[in-house]
């Protein structure tokens, strides 16, 4: 098997890169984060900052999610092309990607983390300050998505990769105003796609782990 996956199926920036592979159907070993601490010491090794996914191709270590798809869409490419050839269509599609991770992905990250943080250690500012954020990405995409079947547009692209995850789990902690129409459908579309399907699916018995407590949903 020439690639290997550390991730975890729960994890949403792994799942962004699942989504990718399953589009695809490129096939990957998952080496599963986790307890095993022999898949920990390569992960280490490989990738001291401890951020997955990590994508390893023919011994090369592939870190950032976003890097991680440009590098399956450029040598293992399939019927799917999730970075348009265009390049005027691709940069849209790579502000997108950005705007999903810079501003639902980290402001969720942010409001999920601060769960697990011993009470001395809370930051209620940062979270505070994550839930504006979230209301503000929350109008803008709702605006800019008006019209669309996917992220750019009628392609399924990277930036819907980015999109579903970051407004799946965002959504829970922050649940997307029901005026917020456009934005709450291409959020159901995007769970209905197929490869992110799966990829909910597979880290459904990882609910139960979710700091802030997952809700009877999705
Ligand atoms: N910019 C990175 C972010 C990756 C990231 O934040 N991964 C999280 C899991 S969703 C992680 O590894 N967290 C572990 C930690 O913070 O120690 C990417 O796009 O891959």
């Amino acid at each position: 098997m020439s690639l290997l996956l550390y991730a975890h199926p729960f994890s949403s920036y792994c799942q962004k890169v699942l989504i990718a592979l399953y589009e695809n159907a490129t096939p990957f070993e998952l080496r599963l984060l986790g307890p095993d601490a022999e898949i920990e010491a390569e992960f280490q090794a490989r990738w001291p900052l401890r951020r997955m996914p990590l994508l390893v191709d023919k011994g090369r270590a592939v870190a950032e999610s976003s890097i991680i798809i440009e590098h399956l869409g450029l040598e293992h490419p399939g019927r799917v092309r999730l970075i348009p050839e265009d390049p005027r269509r691709a940069l849209d599609v790579r502000m997108l990607d950005r705007f999903f991770d810079g501003y639902v992905m980290t402001p969720m990250q942010r409001i999920v983390f601060d769960f697990i943080r011993a009470p001395e250690n809370r930051d209620p500012k940062g979270v505070a300050d994550a839930h504006a954020l979230l209301d503000t990405a929350y109008r803008w995409l709702d605006a800019e998505l008006a019209g669309r079947e996917w992220a750019v547009g009628s392609a399924f692209s990277l930036a819907d990769c980015a999109g579903g995850p970051s407004l799946f789990y965002a959504d829970w902690v922050h649940p997307i105003d029901p005026a917020l129409a456009t934005l709450r459908a291409y959020r159901k579309r995007v769970l209905a796609r197929p490869s992110f399907a799966r990829a909910v699916d597979e880290a459904r018995p990882y609910r139960s782990y979710f700091p802030p407590g997952a809700p009877d949903r999705d």
